[in-house]
């Protein structure tokens, strides 16, 4: 194909193997892909064939800047490319899992996604007890907010400003409930990707991109039950967590999985306080389970 008949759009929804493509005009078309390739994000910059104005087929993406994905030990799921910041919901109630939370953040960091943890339904009474199971998270300098999606959102929409952000979280958190304040248009875009999918077919458990003003989109996901970050080797799990970094290189041993070691930085720091027991826990956990196949072999 020569290139001259492709044109450039951005990903702004993508369910199974076909993805719709916005163009510089605003259009929505319905994308196959070449070959059996999916391995496309909403996001990304793509070069695609117009066949009409409702279709089209893509060719290819353009250089990400950043993708988001979650894996397990058998295949990989591409979230979201081109994401600058990741908007971790959880809530007062129902409870969240933190190990959710760890990896959701280390996912982010190793992607070099920057993160704000928002802490949903601070009207419940539980929201205290919530605040404090995250307050470790803000000691070791993550940016997060508490807010009450059911009556207010206005505190959020300044740290969206200027980021192509994608909301994660559990299911019930309230991601939907904060789209929805933000969107309170349901606009023209919600409008012209119904119209491109048809009547209402493979309309839910997809990833959408929405655009808040001229320099700002959300990307809403189907919620995570868990967040599999397998694809993160050993070594560039430790360096996700955050917390962890100074330590880093300093251990006695250069190929330290900071389990056991004798003289490991991580496993001192932590006996003199500086890192979280359930942090070490939750890192030791993930290792743990990426030790198991090459044991295997
Ligand atoms: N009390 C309270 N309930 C909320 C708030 N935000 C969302 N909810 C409720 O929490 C439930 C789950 O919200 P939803 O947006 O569907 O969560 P999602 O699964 O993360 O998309 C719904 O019943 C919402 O009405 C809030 O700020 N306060
Ligand atoms: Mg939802
Ligand atoms: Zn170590």
């Amino acid at each position: 194909m020569s290139s001259e008949a492709l044109s450039t759009g951005l990903i702004v929804a993508s369910y199974g193997r076909r993805f719709l493509v916005e163009a510089a005009d605003g259009r929505v078309r319905d994308c196959v892909t070449r070959g059996k390739r999916n391995d496309y994000a909403c996001g990304d910059r793509v070069a695609y064939l117009a066949q009409d104005d409702t279709q089209g087929v893509i060719d290819h993406h353009l250089p990400r800047n950043t993708l988001l994905y979650r894996s397990d030990v058998w295949k990989q799921k591409l979230i979201a490319a081109n994401v600058t910041q990741m908007i971790m919901v959880v809530a007062s109630e129902p409870s969240f899992d933190l190990n959710v939370v760890d990896c959701c953040l280390a996912a982010a960091s190793h992607a070099n996604i920057h993160v704000l943890i928002v802490l949903n339904k601070a009207d419940l009474a539980t929201a205290p007890v919530a605040q404090q199971s995250l307050q470790f998270y803000a000691n070791i300098g993550y940016a997060h907010i508490q807010l009450s999606a059911k009556n207010d959102i206005d505190i959020l929409r300044p740290y969206l400003q200027g980021h192509r952000s994608v909301l994660v979280g559990e299911s019930g958190m309230g991601k939907s409930t904060i789209l929805n304040k933000l969107l309170p248009a349901a606009g023209a875009h919600t409008q012209s990707i119904s119209l491109a999918l048809g009547t209402g077919k493979h309309t839910t458990s997809n990833t959408r991109l929405h655009h808040l003003d001229a320099d700002s989109e959300i990307i809403d996901t189907p919620g995570v039950q868990a967040f599999g970050i397998h694809h993160l080797e050993v070594a560039d799990l430790a360096a996700a967590f955050i917390e962890f970094r100074p330590y880093l290189g300093l251990c006695h041993f250069r190929d330290c999985r900071h389990l056991s070691e004798p003289n490991c930085a991580l496993i001192v720091a932590h006996a003199a306080g500086h890192i979280e027991t359930r942090r070490l826990e939750s890192y030791r956990h993930l290792a743990t389970l990426r030790l198991r196949p090459t044991l295997r072999r």
